[in-house]
This record gives structure tokens, C-alpha cells and sequence, in this order.
């Protein structure tokens, strides 16, 4: 049986992804900081599925609470075979000369260097066992910049940067290395992002259907379900009514 460590499951994709890699047969390694959330969906999947869930309820922005809780991890939840990066989020939709340094840090930290901590932990046993997969979670942020976007769309053109280095630096071990990068999806991002007005956050969906954590979950589950021989390199999506990061078709 194969082994997912997912980051960021207590809402959104990263909840989504979880359950769909459950019900793929995945044990299951499920990371975030909101604990009770954390431990309800660990029940959830050992109540519902043939599969094992196991708990880490750590900050991915602490490298030693990273270090930490990995290596706290049972020994049957040691050899991780996919792992999911989706922890991350972005903070403030201002323009950059009115966006708050503490929100420049908080995604920097999240979405950059917390995936750069878990992937470089997880990376060595795969490496041993020349096999593994990791899967990004990026964004249609990582492809363009739009105004009011700057710096979240740095961190997600990092992680494509990650992306592309880490399929270099792995090929010889048998590791895939893939990113999904989606447009406007509705979760608790929105929310995050204007600092829990959840009016605002209402708005950036009015006049269009987004995508969903399901749609992700669709996505992830197919890279997943490839051959051996087919390693999927970057899955960009969008709502039907998204051009791209600016043009929307809203009714
Ligand atoms: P949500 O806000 O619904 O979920 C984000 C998850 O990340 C939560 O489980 C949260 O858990 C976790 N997380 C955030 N910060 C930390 C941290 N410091 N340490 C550990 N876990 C953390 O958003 P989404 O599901 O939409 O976002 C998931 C990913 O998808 C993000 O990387 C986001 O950038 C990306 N994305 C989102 C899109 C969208 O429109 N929704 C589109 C494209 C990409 P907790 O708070 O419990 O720690
Ligand atoms: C989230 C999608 O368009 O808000 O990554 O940047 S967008």
C-alpha cells in the first residue's frame, strides 16, 4: 500500500485531495496547523476508508517544528510515496507599495520556504528507495502577474522554479515531480486573502462559477493514475468563465 503526505488538509484542496487519495488506497499522512480540524478528518478517513490516517499538526513556516514532526512520524509512515505540497495562501490583494511586509513575509514563508523545508525532509527517503512522486500545487498566479498580485505571484512563480528544479535534480532516482496550477477556485483562500472580510471575499466569485476542491481532486487523481511510464509535468485549469488572470466573463 502507498503512503501520501498532503500539507494543508484542514480546508480546501488540500482536504479534497486527501479524501480522493483514501479512496485511491493511499495511507495517508495529513499535515496543517488547525488541529481539531486536522484530527476529524484523520477519523473521517480511518472510519470511511480501508486506509490509515496519521495526524502532524505543525506550521510548514517552522523549519525544527517541520524537522520535528517528521521525524516524530510511526515507522509504517515513514516511506512517504506522493507527496502533495498545497499548503499556502496569499495575503492582501493591495497594490505592492500598500501591502503590509508581514503579509509579503507570511506568503514568502508559506508558500516558498515551507514547501522548500517538507520537500527537502521527505526527499531523501524517496531518494534511497528510487521511486517517489511529489506534486505542487502551484497557480495560474505562477504563469502571470496581475496588479494587487505581486508578490503572492512571486511565490507561486518560485514554486514552478522549484518545480522544474527538483524534475532536473530527480530524474535519475525514478521521482516524478508535478504541479497543478489552477485559476479562481473557492475555498477558504479568499477569506485568507482579505483578512477574513468574507464579503470581500464573496465578491471575487460574483458572476462566475469557480472551480472547486473537487476539480483539483480530479486533477491530482489523474497525475496520479498514469502509468509508470507518464509523468505529467504542469496541469493548468480554469473556471470556463476565467481567460486568464484578469479577464473574466462574469453574467
Ligand atoms: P484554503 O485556505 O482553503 O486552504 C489552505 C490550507 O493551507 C489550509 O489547510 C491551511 O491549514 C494550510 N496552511 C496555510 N498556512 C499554513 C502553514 N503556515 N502551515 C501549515 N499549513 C498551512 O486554500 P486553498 O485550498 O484554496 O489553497 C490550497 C493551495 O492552493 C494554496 O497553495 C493556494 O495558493 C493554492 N491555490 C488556490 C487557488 C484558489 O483560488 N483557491 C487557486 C490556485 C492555487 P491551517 O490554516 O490549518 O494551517
Ligand atoms: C489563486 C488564483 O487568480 O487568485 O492562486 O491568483 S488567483
Amino acid at each position: 500500500m502507498k503512503t501520501a503526505f498532503v500539507t494543508g488538509v484542514t480546508s480546501g484542496f488540500g482536504k479534497a485531495i486527501a479524501t480522493r487519495l483514501a479512496g485511491l488506497g493511499y495511507n495517508l499522512v495529513l499535515t496543517g496547523r488547525r488541529k481539531q480540524r486536522l484530527d476529524d478528518l484523520c477519523s473521517f478517513v480511518n472510519t470511511h476508508f480501508p486506509v490509515k490516517a496519521y495526524p502532524l499538526c505543525f506550521d510548514v513556516r517552522d523549519n525544527e517544528a517541520c524537522t520535528t514532526a517528521i521525524f516524530s512520524l510511526p515507522e509504517e509512515f515513514k516511506n512517504i510515496d506522493l507527496l502533495v505540497n498545497n499548503a499556502g495562501l496569499a495575503a492582501g490583494a493591495t497594490p505592492f507599495q500598500e501591502t503590509d511586509v508581514d503579509d509579503f513575509d507570511r506568503m514568502i514563508d508559506t508558500n516558498v520556504k515551507g514547501l522548500l523545508y517538507v520537500t527537502k525532509l521527505l526527499v531523501p527517503q524517496m531518494i534511497d528507495r528510487k521511486s517517489g512522486h511529489i506534486i505542487n500545487i502551484s497557480s495560474i498566479a505562477g504563469i502571470e502577474v496581475y496588479p494587487g498580485g505581486s508578490v503572492y505571484c512571486a511565490s507561486k512563480h518560485a514554486v514552478n522554479a522549484i518545480t522544474k528544479g527538483l524534475r532536473l535534480d530527480l530524474v535519475k532516482y525514478g521521482i516524478k515531480v508535478s504541479s497543478v496550477s489552477p485559476g479562481m477556485a473557492e475555498t477558504e483562500f479568499a477569506i485568507v486573502r482579505y483578512h477574513g472580510d468574507e464579503e470581500k471575499a464573496k465578491a471575487v466569485y460574483k458572476g462566475l462559477v469557480p472551480l472547486n476542491a473537487e476539480d483539483i481532486a480530479d486533477t491530482v487523481e489523474f497525475i496520479v493514475t498514469r502509468p509508470a511510464h507518464v509523468s505529467i509535468n504542469d496541469i493548468q485549469l480554469n473556471p470556463a468563465q476565467q481567460a486568464n488572470t484578469y479577464v473574466q466573463h462574469r453574467v
